[in-house]
C-alpha cells in the first residue's frame, strides 16, 4: 500500500462554516489528515511519499476550464473588490432569473452556481488552490503495476462538479484520478463512492460518459446533503446510460444493509469491465460521525476493504469525508487493512 501525503493540505484551513444556523469551526479542517496519517502509520502502513506536482491538464478534461480559471483567480478578485472575509455566496440566481454573468465577483457564474448547495463555503486563498489534485499520482502508482494506493488528500473532492464547487470540495480528486488512469491506458474505470454523502460532483463529471462507471452509497438526499442529487433513478445519459448507480439509504443504516448495496455496486463494476477502481473513501458512515446518520462500526471498515479487494482490481483510495471523532484514523486504517488482507 503506497500512501501519498503532503503537509500542503494544511494550506486549506477555512475559518468558518455555517452549520445549523450558526457560524462554527469548520468540520473539514487540517487535524483530520493529521489524525488519519498517524493512525495509518501506526497500523503499519509506512510507505508514505509526497505527491508529484501536477499541472491542470488532466483536471481540464473533467472540469470546465473556465471554472478552473475561476478557482485560480477568485481570491485575488475577491480581495480586489475590497472584501476581507472569506469568499462566500450571498446572492442567489434562483428560478426565473437572468443567466447573464455579472462583472462583479459576487455574481461570477461558479460563485453563483455554488449557491445551489446552500452551503457556506470559504474559498481557496492562495497556494491551496490546486495542490489536492497532485494526489492523482496515486493513479500512476497503479499504472506502474501496483495494486493499492491511498491518496491522503484534503480538501475532499466528490461534491465538485464540472463547473461547480460545494460541500468543502473544489477539485474532484477521485474524478481527476479516474481520468488519469484512462489517459494512462485503462479503457474503463470505476469510481466507487463510499462516503456518507452522495458523490454529486463525480456523478456530474461522468454522467454522459461510457468510460467511467460511477456508484455512490449514501444518505438519502431527501434527508441528507447534497439534497438535490443522488436518487436511485439517476442512471446516466447518452453514452453514460446505465453507468451511474445510486444507493440512497435511510437514517440508522447498519452494515448488513449497507454491505448488500456495496455487493451490488461491486458486481456492476465488474460487469461494466472496469480495469481499476477509484474509491472515494469517506469514513463518515461511522456510527459516531457528527454530521451523518449511518451506523457502521470500526470493524465494518475492515470488511468494506476486504469486499472491495475481492474484486481483484487495482484500487486507488482517495480521502473524502469523516469528521470530528478520533476513530476517523482507525476507520481509514481498517479499510486499508481490509484491502491488503
Ligand atoms: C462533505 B463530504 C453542515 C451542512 C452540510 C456539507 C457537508 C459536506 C460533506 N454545515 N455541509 O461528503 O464528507
Ligand atoms: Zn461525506
Amino acid at each position: 500500500m503506497r500512501v501519498i501525503y503532503s503537509e500542503d493540505h494544511k494550506l486549506r484551513d477555512a475559518r468558518t462554516e455555517l452549520h445549523a444556523g450558526q457560524l462554527v469551526t469548520p468540520f473539514e479542517a487540517p487535524f483530520r489528515a493529521e489524525w488519519i496519517l498517524a493512525a495509518v502509520k501506526q497500523a503499519g502502513f509506512t510507505d508514505v511519499v509526497a505527491p508529484d506536482a501536477h499541472g491542470l491538464e488532466t483536471a481540464r478534461k473533467v472540469h470546465d476550464p473556465a471554472y478552473l480559471d475561476f478557482l485560480a483567480t477568485v481570491w485575488d478578485r475577491w480581495v480586489a473588490a475590497g472584501f476581507t472575509g472569506e469568499a462566500i455566496a450571498n446572492s442567489f440566481a434562483v428560478r426565473r432569473t437572468s443567466q447573464r454573468v455579472p462583472d462583479n465577483i459576487v455574481g461570477d457564474r461558479p460563485l453563483r452556481q455554488c449557491r445551489r448547495y446552500l452551503d457556506h463555503q470559504g474559498l481557496l486563498r492562495g497556494g491551496d488552490r490546486f495542490h489536492a489534485l497532485w494526489y492523482i499520482s496515486g493513479a500512476d502508482w497503479l499504472t506502474q503495476g501496483n495494486r493499492f494506493a491511498f491518496a491522503l488528500c484534503r480538501p475532499p473532492g466528490h461534491h465538485a462538479g464540472i463547473d461547480l464547487f460545494g460541500g468543502y470540495c473544489f477539485i474532484n480528486n477521485s474524478g481527476v484520478a479516474a481520468q488519469r488512469l484512462l489517459d494512462s491506458g485503462a479503457r474503463k474505470v470505476a469510481v466507487l463512492d463510499v462516503d456518507f454523502h452522495h458523490g454529486n460532483g463525480t456523478q456530474d463529471l461522468f454522467y454522459c460518459r461510457g468510460d467511467v462507471f460511477t456508484a455512490s452509497l449514501h444518505g438519502d438526499p431527501m434527508q441528507a446533503f447534497p439534497y438535490f442529487l443522488g436518487h436511485a433513478d439517476e442512471e446516466g445519459e447518452g453514452e453514460g446510460a446505465g453507468a451511474n448507480r445510486n444507493y440512497p439509504m435511510p437514517p440508522g443504516t447498519p452494515w448488513d444493509i449497507w454491505s448488500s448495496a456495496l455487493a451490488d455496486a461491486l458486481t456492476r463494476i465488474k460487469t461494466f469491465g472496469a480495469e481499476a477502481v477509484v474509491v472515494a473513501l469517506g469514513v463518515d458512515t461511522f456510527e459516531r460521525d457528527p454530521i451523518s446518520f449511518f451506523s457502521l462500526t470500526s470493524d465494518d471498515f475492515t470488511r468494506m476493504g476486504a469486499m472491495i479487494s475481492a474484486t481483484g482490481l487495482p484500487v486507488l483510495a482517495c480521502m473524502e469525508g469523516g469528521y470530528g471523532v478520533p476513530e476517523i484514523g482507525l476507520n481509514v486504517a481498517n479499510v486499508l487493512k481490509g484491502l491488503e488482507a
